[in-house]
């Protein structure tokens, strides 16, 4: 081992943390922290294992750096993310390339050398007079042919606890792999950067996300915001998205949930859904069962298409979450535990925020200010609110009641059914099941569109183009990934594939009821096992009246009228006419490498449609196609 990087660390560390590292036995974990070290010069460094003394330090040490404000209720805390830093920000997310190498031009990239010059300036001395935290995690689960273990460097106990609440902690992960010289591992390092009176991240406008997807590493810093810091969310998306490709699975951003069947039968479903359109609801329908809300892992395994949950928690949007819509999530907010709230308001010790019908305190501590009054201004001059509408909560799926006892299933879990939610007023029926895997992948998935909204930064309301719900953390060129997924598990029995759509509205009024979800997984459910038919329409299968009538009766207890049927089921022949011309621009022009099956696809449909409207006019009733 080289001395000199083994003398650097242990200037900066106690013997029983240096121990730590040592037992690892491992070059480039040596290596990796002692470069962390010299570069940033923390007073000192501090080394975590999978004990829960360790993760209980961290959670002190969250409070004791007012990183987290304790609340109320017992194990509940407080974050705040500067009043800049309220989401990710894609302008500074960039890929760093090689000499030598191209990426697709469409991905944010810069030069690797200039990029690590940048970050290397923007973290030379930047942990000065704090701790660097040495953790050890691993996404998907431990002893999986799932689990990729991850490094994380962070000035952070914020991210840090974070972490320990979203992965499962992987010290001893790495120590196992000591002596395998092709140990591969995902590797993060984040520095807050200065502070303000707040503890936040001042220097928002420097705020950089550098990935060297060459080294499996990413760099953040000025940033504390946890979509750019939890080195194993979004970061690792992208590094996993390269890495499947490279070994032949797929790293996708969706949820995993049990929809349970007639007589018992457990079936698992997995949803992309892009942000704030119902993924996290989806998961934790009352009635079912969730495994994970945001990230999955496909591999086969013996002849069967199973997904297993990256993650052991969840980081969800708290705007809208109220006991009446989200009874389950509700109730863990408001029970002793580990919960971190994000960008909330508080008053009292109480978190605030929008849409969980209660009358919100006209005054408090938020992200705006420690003295936030209604009506107050932000350092932009804009409008504020009381709680950020990207305000998020941190909770571990274990504390969930209606969590599935196999969620942690080291051999992931079979799929019955992929869900590609899209949220548009006007065009895409509630639910409806495609063709094949290929109609699904291309039609469904890769045309997914969704009006923005306040997860990532920039207007609002505008309809975005977002395969897979995975545009974000496409690593590679749109072509490629779509290639990958339609080709993934071809020799296998795969699911079947489903689109969503819970925001459609008539006259501006929205024609489903927030829970009408939970009718159209038990109806993918059924589906799944061909225990009902659909009816076959240009754009996939839909389903007949009477056994939505009957599920609406058995699910909701409601009288679901035909009335409400045609409304929501009618296909509407302008609309999805343009969504094709505007997926016939994209693809055909826009994107490069399309693949020949989509193009011949959207082709199909297009001519299917046009027929419809020849023989039914524009806006066709489901009973034309029965
Ligand atoms: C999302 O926006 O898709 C999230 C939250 O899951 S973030 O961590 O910002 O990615
Ligand atoms: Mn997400």
């Amino acid at each position: 081992m080289d001395g000199k990087k083994l003398n650097i660390i242990k200037s900066k560390c106690d013997e029983i943390h240096y121990k730590k590292l040592a037992d690892l036995n491992n070059q480039d974990v040596l290596d990796f922290v002692a470069d962390a070290v010299e570069l940033c010069n923390p007073d000192r460094v501090w080394v975590g294992d999978d004990s829960d003394e360790d993760a209980q330090y961290i959670r002190q040490l969250a409070i004791d750096n007012k990183e987290e404000i304790p609340l109320a209720i017992k194990g509940h805390t407080v974050h705040f993310d500067g009043y800049f830093d309220q989401a990710r920000k894609k302008e500074v997310t960039k890929y760093l390339v090689p000499e030598g190498d191209t990426l697709d031009p469409k991905l944010n990239q810069t030069d690797r050398s200039e990029g690590l010059q940048e970050i290397e300036d923007f973290q030379r001395d930047a942990c000065k007079g704090r701790i660097m935290l040495v953790r050890f995690f691993c996404l998907g689960p431990v002893n999986s042919i799932f689990a990729i273990p991850c490094l994380q460097i962070t000035d952070s106990a914020y991210v840090a606890h974070s972490e320990d609440m979203l992965y499962r902690r992987g010290y001893e992960v790495f120590k196992r792999q000591s002596s395998n010289p092709d140990f591969e591992f995902f590797k993060f390092r984040h520095v807050t950067g200065e502070v303000d009176e707040r503890n936040t991240s001042k220097n928002h406008e420097l705020n950089r996300v550098y990935m060297d997807y060459t080294q499996n590493t990413v760099y953040s810093v000025n940033t504390q915001y946890a979509g750019n810091t939890v080195g194993l969310k979004k970061l690792s998306l992208r590094l996993a998205i390269r890495k499947a490709d490279r070994e032949g699975w797929l790293a996708e951003h969706m949820f995993i949930m049990r929809a349970n069947g007639p007589n018992g039968r457990k079936t698992y479903l997995c949803g992309a859904y892009p942000s704030a359109c119902g993924k996290t609801s989806t998961a934790m329908i009352p009635g079912e069962n969730i495994v994970g809300d945001d990230l999955a892992y496909f591999k086969v395994i013996d002849d069967e298409f199973r997904a297993a949950n990256v993650e052991s928690g969840i980081f969800g949007i708290i705007q809208d979450v109220n006991a009446k819509g989200d009874p389950v999530i509700w109730k863990t907010l408001h029970s002793e535990g580990e919960v971190i709230f994000g960008n909330v308001l508080v008053n009292n010790g109480k978190p605030y925020w929008l849409g969980m019908d209660e009358e919100l305190p006209t005054e408090g501590m938020n992200h705006v200010s420690v003295e936030w009054k209604k009506g107050m201004k932000g350092p932009d001059g804009a409008e504020t609110t009381p709680s950020h509408k990207n305000a998020r909560y941190t909770l571990r799926i274990k504390d969930l009641e209606n969590k599935d006892p196999d969620w942690d299933n080291p051999d992931g879990l079979p799929v019955g059914g992929i869900i590609y939610g899209g949220r548009d007023s006007d065009t895409n029926v509630p639910v409806r099941e495609a063709f094949s895997w290929e109609h699904g992948i291309c039609a469904f998935g890769a045309m997914l569109e969704s009006e923005t909204t306040a997860a990532t930064i920039g207007a609002e309301g505008v309809r975005k183009w977002n395969v897979m719900s995975n545009m974000d953390f496409l690593s590679m060129s749109v072509g490629k990934y779509l290639h990958n997924n339609l080709d993934f598990a071809k020799d296998i029995k795969r699911p079947k594939i489903f689109g969503t759509n819970y925001f459609l509205k008539k006259d501006g009024q929205y024609l489903n009821g927030m829970l009408d979800k939970a009718v159209w997984v038990k109806w993918i459910e059924l589906r799944v096992h061909d225990d009902v038919d659909a009816i076959t329409t240009p754009i996939g299968l839909i389903p007949k009246y009477e056994d939505l009538k009957r599920l609406f009766r058995e699910v909701l207890d409601k009288e679901y009228t035909k009335e409400e049927y045609k409304n929501q089921f009618m296909l509407r022949i302008p609309e999805n006419l343009k969504k094709m011309e505007r997926m016939s621009e994209i693809f055909s022009s826009t994107v490069s490498d399309s693949p020949e099956i989509l193009i011949k696809i959207l082709e199909e449909q297009k001519q299917k449609l046009e027929e419809a409207k020849t023989a039914h006019g524009e806006y066709v009733s489901p009973s034309a196609f029965e």
